[in-house]
């Protein structure tokens, strides 16, 4: 029976970043704006004053202190307050292929792979640049791999449902080598003039070679134990933005065209969801929480992951057990787990357990079990 694991991983980290005060900075001005040039009917009772940010806030309420992203100046104008990300021609790569192939290079690479190893390609990541051609065939080509690709969406939870594709393919045979790749540019579909969610999202992309275990080399390779994925329908995330949105000129541009959420109670329904997948993916590969080494969350919330990792461990986890990327990236959707994977996978003892847990909107939540060789 072939067995899957993964032997490299990659991330691209755009070179700019904002700090919450930055951010915080840019949206009190467009409060104040906002606020003087509606004085009269804010007076009148007609509509309610915008109210202010604040950096102490969000890092008390989210963990997250900074996020990178595709571009800074755009975010930052209060008239504008939305990344500028120019069109580029169809003879050019786009956007979301630069940052994929940047991180796949990393991830081949860690693997010791040539992209000759590859027979498939899938971009799991929350949005994608175009309805067609996929995205990831346009990658495929810009990396020059013999195959086949396709694109998957499951939001936050994108990485590991495309993980657990990718180990199916893997050990059903029918590819030798998947790369799983998730770009986000989540700073595009954030709306900046919320103050409730202005400051969840970064940018960030990040690649992971699943290949056989018995063509694995290198000191990095995780043996796949298992997967797990779970679903449940929830309007507590969502945004419409979609091909249909054209049909209805009345809908063009409204706030639900982007990102909304009701955070409190995805904290409140999210958190018991995934500690019991966690807790029911070990017990059915015979595994205790006492031998789960390490836990690569989602990176949402910094209480949200405290209170999973308790759940999961019985006791309080320490730092380096459930480790955080969110104080610099913020949330990036599904590359989040991932960046934790990447940046906190090397110093792990051989035999060690340990397990990417995604979990977002749908709801939709991801568990790969991983024992390190
Ligand atoms: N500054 C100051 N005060 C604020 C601010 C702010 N920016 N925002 C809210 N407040 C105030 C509120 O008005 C409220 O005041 P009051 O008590 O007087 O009513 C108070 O602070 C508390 O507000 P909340 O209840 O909203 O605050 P919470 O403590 O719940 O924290 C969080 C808000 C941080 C959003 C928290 O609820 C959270 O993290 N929840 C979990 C979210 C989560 O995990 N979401 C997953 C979504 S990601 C995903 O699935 C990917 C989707 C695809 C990505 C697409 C890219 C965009």
């Amino acid at each position: 029976m072939i067995k899957a694991a993964i032997s490299g991983t990659g991330l691209y980290t755009p070179p700019e970043s904002i700090s919450n005060e930055e951010l915080v900075e840019a949206f009190n001005q467009y409060v104040a704006n906002f606020n003087e040039q509606h004085s009269s009917d804010i007076s009148d009772g007609i509509i309610e004053p915008l109210q202010a940010s604040s950096a102490e806030f969000i890092e008390k309420a989210s963990g997250i202190k900074n996020r990178r992203v595709i571009n800074k100046s755009g975010i930052l104008d209060p008239s504008r307050m939305k990344p500028f990300i120019a069109e580029r021609s169809n003879d050019e790569p786009s956007i979301q292929c630069d940052m994929a192939v940047a991180a796949a290079k990393e991830a081949l690479s860690q693997a010791g792979k040539q992209e000759s190893d590859i027979d498939a390609v899938i971009i799991a990541c929350s949005n994608m640049p175009r309805a067609y051609p996929a995205l990831s065939v346009e990658v495929q080509s810009r990396l020059g791999i013999d195959g086949f690709a396709y694109d998957m969406n499951v939001a936050c939870s994108s990485a590991t449902f495309g993980l657990q594709a990718a180990v199916n393919a893997v050990e059903n045979g029918t590819a030798r080598a998947v790369l799983v790749i998730s770009p986000e540019i989540c700073t595009a579909h954030l709306n900046f003039r919320d103050r409730d969610s202005h400051f969840i999202f970064g940018d960030a992309c990040t690649a992971i070679v699943v290949e056989r275990m018995e063509d694995a080399s290198g000191d990095n390779i995780y043996e796949v134990i298992g997967t797990k994925l779970k679903t449940v329908f929830s309007n507590n995330i969502r945004n419409n933005f979609g091909f249909l949105n054209r049909c209805d000129e009345s809908g063009v541009d409204k706030p639900d065209k982007l990102f909304i959420q009701q955070g409190r109670k995805v904290f409140k329904e999210v958190v018991p969801m995934v500690a019991s997948i966690i807790s029911d993916h070990l017990k059915e590969n015979d595994l205790s929480p006492e031998q789960l080494k390490r836990m690569w969350l989602h990176q949402a919330n910094l209480s949200m992951n405290k209170l999973i990792s308790k759940k999961v461990l019985g006791r309080d986890p320490n730092t380096l057990e459930a480790p955080v990327i969110l104080d610099e990236y913020a949330n990036t959707s599904s590359a989040g787990s991932v960046i934790a994977f990447h940046k906190y996978k090397d110093d792990i003892e051989k035999g060690n357990i340990g397990v990417i847990c995604s979990f977002g909107a749908g709801y939709s939540v991801g568990s790969v079990l991983l024992r390190k060789c």
